[in-house]
C-alpha cells in the first residue's frame, strides 16, 4: 500500500495527500516531522537523506520532493487525467505547477506564512513580509486576470496545475495580509474549496502552529 510519511500541516504534504485523495488510492500516512519528530531517525534518513517531508513508499520505490511525488502519482495513476495526454498540455500544466512553487511559494510561505505564525510580531520583519505580501497580490493579479471564464488552470479538469497553484490559496486567503482585488482567483478558490478532497487535506487550520505573541 502506499505510504505518505508527514505531518498533515505541511503544505508540502498537503499537496501530496490533496492528489492521493482526488485520486482515491489506498494509502496509508505516517506523521513525521514538527511535533512528531522521526526525521532524525536512521530510518527516516535511509528514506530521505535530506530529512524532509514529504517522502512517498509505493511498493520498494521511494520518492521525495513534493512536486516530483504529485507528478509521479498523476502519471501512474491518472494519465489523461491530472496528468493530461497531450504532451503540451502537460507541460503547461506543469508550467503552472513550477510557476506556483517557485514564483508564488518562497514569498508565501518561507516569508510570509512563516513569519506570522511562527514569529511573534515584535521579532518579526515587518519590511520582508509587507514586500513579498505586495510582491504576491501582484503575481496573483496576473494569474486573476487569466482566470477569467476558466474553471480551471488548463483544461476542462483538474491537472497537476490546479494542484499545484491551488495548494497555496487556502493559506493566502485566510492570513490576515492585505490582498487586491482578485474575483476570479477567489471564485476558483471557493470552487476547489467545494471539494472534499480539498477541504480535507489542504483546508487544514494552523492555528496551533502560531506561537506565542505572532
Ligand atoms: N522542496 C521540498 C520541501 C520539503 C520541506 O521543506 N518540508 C518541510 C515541511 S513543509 C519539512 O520537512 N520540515 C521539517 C519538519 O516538518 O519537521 C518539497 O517540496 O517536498
Amino acid at each position: 500500500m502506499l505510504k505518505i510519511w508527514g505531518r498533515k500541516t505541511s503544505i508540502n504534504v498537503q499537496k501530496v495527500m490533496w492528489t492521493v485523495a482526488e485520486l482515491d488510492l489506498a494509502h496509508e500516512r505516517i506523521d513525521a516531522g514538527g511535533p512528531f519528530g522521526r526525521l532524525d531517525t536512521p530510518e527516516f534518513a535511509a528514506l530521505n537523506p535530506f530529512r524532509c517531508i514529504p517522502v512517498i513508499e509505493d511498493g520498494d520505490f521511494v520518492l521525495w520532493e513534493s512536486n516530483a511525488i504529485v507528478r509521479y502519482l498523476a502519471a501512474t495513476y491518472d494519465q489523461g487525467g491530472l496528468a493530461p495526454a497531450d504532451p503540451k498540455a502537460l507541460a503547461t500544466a506543469d508550467q503552472w505547477a513550477e510557476w506556483s512553487a517557485a514564483t508564488i511559494y518562497p514569498d508565501l510561505i518561507p516569508t510570509i506564512f512563516l513569519s506570522l505564525i511562527r514569529v511573534p510580531a515584535a521579532e518579526r520583519d515587518h519590511g520582508a513580509v509587507e514586500a513579498a505580501v505586495k510582491r504576491v497580490g501582484e503575481a496573483y493579479q496576473v494569474l486573476d486576470g487569466l482566470m477569467a471564464g476558466r474553471s480551471f488552470i488548463v483544461g476542462d479538469t483538474l491537472t497537476i496545475a490546479d494542484i499545484g497553484v491551488g495548494s497555496l490559496l487556502y493559506r493566502y486567503f485566510t492570513l490576515d495580509i492585505a490582498r487586491p482585488d482578485l474575483p476570479n482567483l477567489k471564485a476558483y478558490y471557493e470552487r476547489l474549496a467545494e471539494r472534499p478532497a480539498y477541504r480535507e487535506h489542504v483546508m487544514v487550520p494552523y492555528d496551533d502552529m502560531r506561537v506565542p505573541g505572532a
